[in-house]
Formats: structure tokens, sequence, C-alpha cells
């Protein structure tokens, strides 16, 4: 099938809005994705003809209810190519899974072991770990990042060792856009036996992963920046490790047996689903599987790839303009500054005209220390982007670059 990003952007009625009086242009992607029709649609349908609470009920709307949200684990399962739908964990976000596994962590991991991570993690793949060590005496250390946004994995040897327990990082920075090793650092972390976890926030839209070829304890999705419904996160973990750990919460549809005295658990997934679970995402999130598994993975990927190029082709000319992040192996993630502004004021400038782009520090203030900003500004680019809107992006940035300066 063609790419045609008329036709997607039709599926995008929010997209066709104007902003302060100019035709919105949303280039924050990275920090959320909007909605397809088929999403918003796949939500009301169940609002409309079957709520109901799951797992619960044996009557009619239960049962549609329950197998609708089963179909979307299995659905997870197959999109990611785990060997079992029990693997695949339905958490509140990347944030929430992050935490069940570091928790869970936390009387396996002792004093005189390390945890590694790396400077361009989301604070959602520092915070967790730091507390884990604050918890175990475990020490925190991390890979640092060259001058162009690239792990430095000269030292592998020495920052992962006999004694590293958990390996944790991001396939795709969400400050950067840099594509990370992931074999290479998965690889070295198994041979000293290390627990391992890659965070898919920023992958999920843009590549295929398929977690037996990686053979990766976990992995985490984001619905909400795969065109799926926001508060939902997917956490898988090989059986084996998953069974190994503690339920991070306790509650109704988690146990097998509850007396005044004591509880046992019920087994994986349900053990760590405590509580209702967000069902209409849950719901919504397989609409946006199959939406992106439709348009192709690849062919999304080669449409924004060609989208970053151009981008970068068009900025490069502006005085003072410097990418933040220039790997050759980058996601569809432009940070940049522009000497002599603020990126806060640029962010602003922009939405006056029409143009939506994040600014700051992104939740990854150790990586934007490491290259001496206070912030960047950033546009990340989606299926339905287009090089218009580009051009409109840079015009915009042209004038309020003349207007700081
Ligand atoms: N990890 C990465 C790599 C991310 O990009 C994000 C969110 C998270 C974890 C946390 O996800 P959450 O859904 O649990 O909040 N990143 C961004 C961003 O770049 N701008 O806003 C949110």
């Amino acid at each position: 099938m063609a790419y045609n990003v008329q036709d997607i952007r039709a599926q995008f009625p929010i997209l066709n809005q104007k902003i302060h009086g100019h035709p919105l242009v949303y280039l924050d992607n990275a920090a959320t994705s909007q909605k397809p029709l088929v999403v918003i649609n796949a939500i009301s349908d169940y609002y409309l003809n079957y709520n109901a609470n799951v797992h619960r009920g044996v009557h009619t709307l239960s049962q549609r209810a329950t197998d609708g949200m089963e179909s979307v684990r299995e659905q997870v399962r197959a999109h990611i190519n785990a060997k079992e739908a029990a693997e695949i964990i339905f958490t509140r976000g990347i944030t929430d899974s992050i935490n069940t596994i570091a928790f869970g962590l936390s009387s396996i991991v002792s004093k005189g072991q390390n945890v590694v991570i790396t400077e361009m993690e989301h604070h959602s793949n520092i915070v967790p770990w730091q507390m884990l060590c604050e918890r175990t005496g475990a020490e925190l250390r991390y890979f640092p990042v060259n001058a162009h946004g690239e792990l430095v994995v000269d030292q592998i040897d020495t920052i992962i060792d006999k004694d590293t327990a958990v390996v944790s990082f991001n396939h795709i920075s969400n400050a950067l856009g840099t594509i990370n090793p992931v074999q290479l650092l998965l690889k070295k972390a198994q041979s000293v036996g290390a627990w391992t976890l890659v965070d898919g926030a920023q992958s999920g839209p843009h590549a295929m992963v398929d977690v037996q070829e990686w053979d990766v304890d976990f992995f985490t999705l984001s619905s909400h920046k795969m065109y799926g419904p926001t508060g939902l996160g997917i956490l898988y973990g090989k059986r084996e490790r998953l069974e190994a750990l503690p339920p991070y919460q306790g509650g109704g549809e988690m146990i097998a047996t509850v007396t005044m005295k004591e509880s046992s658990y019920a087994g994986i997934p349900h053990k760590f689903e405590a509580g209702t679970p967000h069902i209409e995402g849950i719901i919504g999130f397989g609409a946006a599987l199959t939406f992106v598994n439709e348009l192709g993975i690849e062919n999304i990927a080669a449409h924004e790839s060609e989208l970053l190029a151009y981008a970068v082709e068009q900025c490069s000319s502006i005085e003072g303009f410097r990418i933040i992040g220039d790997s050759l192996n980058k996601a569809s993630v432009l940070s940049f500054v522009v000497d002599g502004t603020h990126s806060y004021d640029l962010g602003v400038l922009l939405d006056q005209q029409g143009v939506a782009i994040r600014t700051g520090q992104h939740c990854t203030q150790p990586i934007m220390d490491a290259f001496c900003v206070s912030g960047t500004a950033r546009a990340s680019f989606a299926l339905y982007n287009t090089k218009e809107e580009i051009d409109l992006f840079k015009a915009a940035l042209v004038k309020a670059v003349n207007m700081l300066k």
C-alpha cells in the first residue's frame, strides 16, 4: 500500500484546526501522539455497547469486555513476539512498568551489587533505580554519552561486571532521538546473569521489536505514544522472571485466596494487575496497534526519517541553530538550541504561530547537564506529519529567532 499522508491525516480530525489563527502543526509526538478515528471509535463502541467490568461477571457484557481486553493481550503478544499472552501485563504507563520491576527487585538486589543505566534515560528510568539502590545499598552506575549523543561503550566490561544485578536502558532516547545498541548491551548483561529491562517508550511507534530475539527479561511500551489512549502501558516480562518477583500492588483480582490472616497470589499476568484495569484504554490500544500495523512500522519509520532529514537540512541555515544529539543512528526527534535564545521563549513564539513543540528538559535532566544546556526545543515527527508542516515550522522558527535576537 502506498504511503498516502493526506489519507492518513484524514484519520486524525484533531489536526484539522487553527491555533491562534494558524493551521496547527503538531510536532510534539514524542510527548504524546494524536489518536486516529479508529481508536476513538473503538472506545466509544465499548462505552456504547459493552461497558462492564472484566474477569468478574458471568453476564454477557462482562464476557464481551473480558474477551475484548484479552484479545488485545494476544495482539500485543504477537506484536512483540512474546512466547505467551500471560507475559503481557497492562500497567498505567512506562513509569508504572519500571516501578513495578524496580520495586519487585528489592529483595533480590543486595549491597555489593550494582544497577546499570545510561546518562540519557528519562527520569522514570533513573529515579526508581535510585530508590532501589537506596533501599538495598546497591550502587547505581551509568554509561556516559559522547558529543553526538551516543552511548560510550568502550568501558562496557568495567561498567557491567560480575556484580551487576540489573541493566536498564531506553531503546530510543526521547531527548536526543539516539537509537541505542540494544543487543550489545543485552549480550553483555546476559553474560553476567543480570536482569535486563528495555524502555521502548520511543521505539514503539517507530521500530518492530522481537523480545525473544533480544532475549530481554522486561520490555515496556506506552500506548499513548503509539496512537493509543493515555494511562496505559505494556510490560512484557519473561514468565520465569515475572514469577520470581512479588506483586507491586495488592487488591482485587490479583489474588488466588484471601483470608483475614493472609493471601495467596494469582499467577501471571493477574498477579501484577490489581484492581479494575484501564479497559477502554486497552480496547483503544488494540485499535491503535491494528492501525499502525496496517500502515507498517517500516513504512512509518521511512516516512519519519525523510521528515527528519528534511528538517535538519532546512534548519541548518538558521544562525546559531545547534542540534543536541546528532547520532547517525537516530529516530525522528530533532532536539535543538538556537544560541542567544531560550528554548521556552522559542516554544511560546512557535505556539503563537500554530506550531506545537516541546521545550525544556524533557524529564531527562542528566543528559541536559551533560550537554551543558538548561533545556532544548524539541520537534518530534509522527506518521501524519508532512514536509509542508516542516516548512511552516522553519518559517515560524526563523520569525521567533528574529524576534528574540
Ligand atoms: N521513557 C521514555 C524514553 C519516555 O520518552 C517517556 C515519556 C517515559 C519513559 C515515561 O512515559 P510515561 O508515559 O510513563 O510518562 N516521555 C515524554 C517526553 O519525551 N515528553 O513527554 C513525555
